[in-house]
């Protein structure tokens, strides 16, 4: 019985430590001189994801990141990854751009 009960809770742990962790997608994106780069990001419906953006060039108008749908702006300082996480996502597609929302940004494809 006592076994049991031990095996168990290992179990349980095993379990939360792995759910921590499972199924995260996390994308890295830079900016750059070009731009956003990568410029198209494909991610799974129904999956946590998180950016790591990180501006690399002051040759920009990119000192932040906007997600218009999300209503997310972030501010982006140089050669500092910055985590956004924007969650779960429906099937569709998510655009981002500068802090300006002009048309030079990217687009997340959730499928
Ligand atoms: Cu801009």
């Amino acid at each position: 019985m006592r076994a049991i009960v031990i095996a168990t809770m290992l179990g349980l742990s095993l379990f939360a430590g792995a759910k921590a962790t499972e199924g995260v997608k996390y994308v890295d994106i830079s900016v750059t001189s070009e731009g956003f780069e990568p410029k198209s990001i494909d991610v799974t419906t129904g999956v946590p994801v998180i950016l790591q953006v990180t501006r690399k060039t002051d040759d920009t108008c990119s000192q932040q990141i906007q997600i218009p749908s999300k209503n997310i702006k972030v501010d982006l300082p140089l050669n500092k990854a910055v985590k956004i996480d924007i969650g779960k996502l429906e099937k569709g597609q998510i655009r981002f751009g500068c802090g300006m929302n002009m048309m030079d940004g990217g687009k997340i494809y959730v499928k």
